[in-house]
């Protein structure tokens, strides 16, 4: 019985990877183990002995932890991509596949983003840390590949949200912290507090789209060169609080707060390979994802990530 070892499998994408309910998939934790530890990222592949691995585990967080924690998260992302495709060497993993992001994409380069220009210019200052390290994660599994025969794949996904986010206010992601702040101005007749402009534009995709698409990479995908997924449509952070506002029932104040950043403006990304291969692929609309979610937090509140 060949086994699917999911690192990071308790997150936003391990648990929408856990929901499709697949056979022989093991979803690790960091109760499981610290894969920041190289021996014990060894002990759990010599215990699992996985033939395939779905990469997710990171230190991943929104603008607030990125630009507050750019040491923590280079040097904790370096050593979990290290440990673990070095791991996966040594217990003869047949493929893996890891996790980039459209933001770890240089911050002036041609627009819509794509896969060739990853290396050609420094990433946006908001998330440098991130970015090298994530950036050094394509090097590694490229130099693996060439030197030892690894079978190590890259997706690069643009922001997702859904269930099981992380809604903390000061390293979660726009979407979640916009929905954890939504409730409680409902809930406390207080204003919608925004940050930035309200301009930035964002690609919004639901996690469910990106667990259907890392499984149908991990067996189908045979490139070496990684693949974006990307809906393609632009959101603005204006436009995405509105749709908040109106899925929770929130008819308060909404304020945009210029202290804070805006970072990237955008960051558009090119699905053309994605629509190569599956050309019928359907994202779903972000009416809908977020309606999903601001429904998921709501009935789950207060037992979420915060
Ligand atoms: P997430 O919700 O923050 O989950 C992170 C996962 O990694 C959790 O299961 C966490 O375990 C685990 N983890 C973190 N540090 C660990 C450590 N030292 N040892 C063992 N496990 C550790 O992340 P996500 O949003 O699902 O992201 C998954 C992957 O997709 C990441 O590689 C990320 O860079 C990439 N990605 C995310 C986005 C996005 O918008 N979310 C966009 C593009 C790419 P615990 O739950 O036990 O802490
Ligand atoms: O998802 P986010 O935090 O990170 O989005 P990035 C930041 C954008 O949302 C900025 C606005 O324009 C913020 O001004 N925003 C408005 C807020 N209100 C809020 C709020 O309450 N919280 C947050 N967090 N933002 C991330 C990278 O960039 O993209 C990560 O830093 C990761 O590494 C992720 O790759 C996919 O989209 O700017």
């Amino acid at each position: 019985m060949s086994i699917t070892l999911v690192t990071g499998g308790s997150g936003l994408i391990g648990s929408a990877i856990k929901r499709l309910g697949l056979p022989n998939m093991v979803f690790l934790s960091r109760k499981d183990g610290d894969l920041t530890d190289f021996n014990q990222t060894v002990k759990l592949f010599k215990k699992h002995r996985p033939a395939k691995v779905i990469h997710l585990a990171a230190q991943v967080g929104g603008i607030g932890g990125n630009m507050i924690h750019s040491g923590e998260y280079f040097r904790n992302n370096i050593m979990i991509n290290i440990n673990v495709l070095e791991a996966a060497r040594l217990t003869g993993v047949k493929k893996l596949i890891s996790f980039m992001s459209t933001c770890v994409f240089p911050d002036k380069c041609p627009y819509p983003l794509n896969e060739k220009d990853l290396h050609n210019g420094p990433p946006h200052p908001s998330n440098f840390g991130y970015a090298y390290a994530k950036r050094m994660l394509e090097v590694q599994s490229s130099a693996y590949n060439s030197e030892w025969g690894c079978n190590y794949i890259i997706a690069i996904p643009t922001n997702i949200y859904g269930p099981n986010d992380n809604f903390n206010f000061t390293d979660g992601h726009v979407v979640p912290s916009l929905i954890h702040k939504c409730y409680l101005a409902k809930k406390n007749n207080t204003d919608l507090v925004v940050w930035g402009s309200g301009k930035p534009l964002r690609e919004l995709v639901l996690t469910d789209d990106i667990a259907k698409l890392a499984l149908w990479m991990l067996d189908n995908y045979k490139e070496s060169a990684p693949i974006i997924f990307t809906s393609g449509i632009e959101t603005s952070i204006r436009d995405l609080v509105l749709v908040i506002a109106k899925k929770m029932g929130f008819t308060g104040k909404i304020v945009f707060d210029g202290s804070k950043p805006d970072g990237q403006f955008r960051k558009p990304s090119d699905g053309t390979k994605l629509k190569k291969y599956l050309p019928d692929f359907k994202f779903t609309p972000v009416d809908g994802g977020i309606e999903q979610t601001v429904n998921w937090f709501v009935e789950n509140y207060p037992k979420v990530r915060k």
